[in-house]
């Protein structure tokens, strides 16, 4: 059985590759596994089918012969773990690269998460700018941390790992904010990223789903 993994068949994000099937697509890519998407519905997120698979209701989702998988983070280090090119083999340069996959999801996202959904939610609200100005400076001492880090390093940890691809999947979401652009060597790592060819191969696979519901009329 080739392995399965679940994405959005029309995505909110409208082919920008920034649900988070993305990064796992992005791992496939890398380490040169095939693998197939079976695209669900908002109103399949709820089916006790698919809750089995992720008690949340979300999506991305992992099946192969061997496991049931969910959350992306966890998804994309086990892919990477059944190939070359994202997981170092020296033991401590391997452990480096799965914290700096943590990092990037549990240091780096929660506040632009909390930025991005205040500026859907909470623009109508008298509170907003200031707000929004405070959310921003959060983000901002995380990329100014992240510019001290690469400095002048094309990567995290010497060469490309599973932590710079959830990195980057996370720093992706600030695109359209103005924020990357206030830190250049952060952006330049984004774009170093997004300029991989794994990279461009999984964005034009989520993408072609969306077009292709577009084209539905969906
Ligand atoms: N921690 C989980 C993981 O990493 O797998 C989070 C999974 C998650 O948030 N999934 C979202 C989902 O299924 C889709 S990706 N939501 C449905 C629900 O909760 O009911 C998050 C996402 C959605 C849309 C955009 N966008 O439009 O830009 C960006 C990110």
């Amino acid at each position: 059985m080739r392995p399965t993994i679940t994405a959005f068949k029309t995505s909110p994000d409208r082919g920008h590759g920034l649900a988070r099937d993305m990064a796992v697509r992005w791992a496939f890519e890398e380490v040169g596994l095939a693998y197939d998407v079976r695209l669900v519905t908002f109103d399949a997120l709820n089916a006790p089918e698919h809750r089995a698979l992720q008690p949340f209701g979300q999506i991305p989702t992992y099946e192969d012969a061997a496991v049931a998988l969910f959350e992306s983070g966890a998804i994309v280090l086990h892919v990477a773990a059944q190939g070359a090119g994202l997981l170092p083999s020296d033991p401590a340069a391997r452990a480096r690269a799965i914290a700096w996959m943590f990092a990037a999801v549990s240091t780096v996202e929660p506040p632009i998460v909390e930025r991005s959904m205040a500026s859907l939610l909470d623009r109508d609200q008298p509170w907003f700018e200031a707000r929004q100005s405070l959310l921003d400076t959060r983000v901002q001492v995380r990329l100014a941390d992240l510019s001290t880090r690469l400095a002048d390093d094309d990567w995290l940890d010497s060469a490309f790992s599973v932590g710079d691809l959830m990195m980057v999947a996370v720093l992706r979401r600030l695109h359209g904010s103005g924020l990357l652009e206030e830190h250049p060597t952060v952006q330049a790592y984004v774009a170093r990223g997004e300029a991989r060819p794994a990279f461009q191969r999984a964005f034009l696979a989520q993408k072609a789903v969306f077009d292709a519901a577009a084209m539905d009329g969906a």
